[in-house]
């Protein structure tokens, strides 16, 4: 009996190792790709007795040692020390980080990883190049090490290599659109997680729409009260008739100190959460908590179906200043220099039939309602640069003529990107068409209900951010590209992650990854190995299918 078992045991084992081609698996496959990686042969081996220095007096150094340690224990159950380097021969059989050398711009995000028989070496002008390297670190062991528990058995061998790596583009980052569906905080600081295994550095946090209100504004409790639940939502596609609902109440919101734990998360992480605010569109949830800041007379619910909507606040002083003060809050809560203001898909429907707004524009000299939304963000614009911080807007912004200094998030397509930059403005890149992850990654039939289109993997894997039509100047004004997770057909975390992998692991590649080290099918050799990460972490990705 027990031979039989151990001869089946061989077997199984035999088939496995014919299973992986033989390259796989010692090409460690990283992702996102680094600039330069060399396998020097041998293999560093992590055991009980391994510590982890940090050099001597340097706090940005002790507290990476500190993450590092913290991600390796609970696979390896080490006690893996975190220790102040007294001499180099204190390297011996240790990960040892140091940071030296130029920090300027891009730089301060590279690194230098080199791991043979005697030990790993971490080098790094600066925190942030340092912890990329702790990733890369730990995506050479073996995927196991994702593991939030125990695992016996495993030898935790990283393969001899020397990595010299630097990020291509600043903004790395994702849109989560927790507006159309509440997204638990612990859902969130796993999302910030998992980005930041891909060396990610931004999350947009679009946090209000007509569908809810979720953060906690304490000036105004109703944004909370009210703008946070909807009645009901939308079953099925928008436009289907007859429209049902599914009856049940929606909503959730973040308290001031949910957020505080999120972004101090975040910042550990290297990630800058940035909030967005909506104006003048997107505001129904607003106005149901505050119809004074509406063009109606009569109220309106929080809305429970999807699409464009007339609904946008009023034009009122008063209201410009409402929305500064909630600015106010969020300032102090979110350290981003870049803060959104949406911006995007606002009708002026109620805007021509107001009286009110109609006398404002007259009053103010402008031409036309346009120009009233362009004034709008120019007010925004103003205040928060008083403030040191910096507006970014959806490219309608641009319509109306906006002058110099906004960021411009170019959504509709190439050409708004170009458009803006020759305005004089930076711009992150964020079109439809390679970067919305909201829309079907495979065919209809056999995909969960999305709001449609098509951007498929090897689609996000061949975007390429910076538009052809700007000479060198203009294309350093492209700061990054972002993935979108607009959330009207993403109703769960599950679903959420289902969406967002591994089309963001492609995106992290594009923004990260030398355009020379760009290649599809190197990144389909080395995504099973990163899915079998994420597989360790939890997190729910559509598995790759043969198209
Ligand atoms: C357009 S992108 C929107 C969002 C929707 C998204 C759905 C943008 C600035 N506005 O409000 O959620 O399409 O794909």
């Amino acid at each position: 009996m027990l031979v039989k078992i151990t001869l089946l045991s061989a077997l199984t084992c035999a088939i496995a190792l014919t299973g992986t081609p033989a390259h796989a698996a010692n090409h460690p496959g990283i992702i996102p790709a680094p600039l330069k990686m060399k396998e020097t042969g041998g293999a560093f081996t992590l055991d009980a007795q391994t510590r982890i220095l940090f050099q001597s007096g340097n706090n940005d150094a002790k507290k990476t040692a500190e993450f590092l340690a913290t991600a390796l224990r609970p696979a390896t159950g080490y006690a893996l020390p975190v220790a102040e380097e007294t001499s180099p021969a204190d390297r011996a059989h240790a990960i040892a980080l140091r940071i030296e050398g130029d920090a300027s711009d891009l730089k301060a995000e590279s690194y230098r990883l080199d791991a043979n028989v005697d030990n790993v070496m971490l080098t790094a002008p600066a925190a942030p190049g340092l912890f990329y390297g702790c990733q890369t670190l730990r995506q050479l062991l073996p995927a196991a090490i994702f593991s939030a528990t125990k695992v016996e058995g495993q030898t935790w061998t990283v393969p001899g290599v020397s990595i010299e790596d630097a990020p291509r583009f600043a903004w790395r980052g994702m849109l989560l659109d927790v507006a159309r569906h509440f997204m638990p905080k612990e859902f969130v600081l796993k999302f910030i997680d998992t980005i930041a295994i891909q060396k990610m550095n931004r999350l947009h946090l679009h946090l209000t729409d007509d569908q809810g209100w979720r953060i906690e504004i304490k000036k105004y409790p109703k944004l909370t009260e009210v703008g946070a639940w909807r009645a009901q939502t939308l079953v099925g596609r928008s436009g289907k008739k007859p429209e049902q609902y599914d009856g049940k109440r929606h909503g959730g919101f973040y308290t001031q100190d949910d957020i505080r734990e999120m972004v101090a998360y975040a910042a550990e992480r290297h990630v800058t959460l940035m909030p967005e605010v909506e104006m003048p569109g997107h505001a129904q949830a607003a106005i149901a908590a505050y119809p004074e800041l509406g063009n109606l007379d009569t109220p309106l619910p929080v809305k429970t179906e999807w699409g464009v909507n007339p609904n946008i606040f009023n034009a009122e002083e008063s209201t410009i200043l409402f929305l500064q003060d909630v600015l106010t809050e969020v300032l102090d809560l979110f350290p981003s220099h870049y803060i959104h203001i949406g911006g995007d898909e606002a009708v002026k429907n109620q805007w021509k039939a107001s009286k009110a707004v109609q006398v404002r524009i007259a009053a103010l000299g402008l031409h036309d309602e346009e120009e009233m939304q362009r004034y709008f963000v120019s007010r925004m614009n103003d205040f928060l640069t008083a403030k040191g911080r910096s507006l970014v807007g959806w490219d309608e912004i641009l319509d109306g003529g906006l002058g110099q200094g906004p960021t411009v998030m170019a959504w509709r397509g190439m050409d708004k990107a170009v458009e803006a930059v020759h305005g004089g403005k930076d711009v992150v890149m964020a079109p439809t068409e390679f970067t919305y992850l909201d829309y079907y990654q495979g065919p209809k039939d056999k995909e969960p209900l999305s709001i449609g289109g098509d951007v498929r993997l090897d689609k996000v894997y061949s975007f390429e951010p910076l538009p052809k039509a700007l000479d060198d100047a203009g294309q350093k004004r492209i700061l990054g590209a972002q993935g979108q997770l607009w959330a009207e057909y993403i109703p769960t975390p599950e679903h959420a992650e289902y969406m967002a992998f591994p089309r963001a692991c492609a995106l992290a590649e594009v923004v990260w990854s030398a355009k020379d080290k760009r290649d599809y099918k190197d990144f389909l050799e080395r995504l099973p190995q990163h899915l079998a990460r994420l597989d360790k972490l939890g997190v729910r990705y559509r598995p790759l299918t043969p198209e």
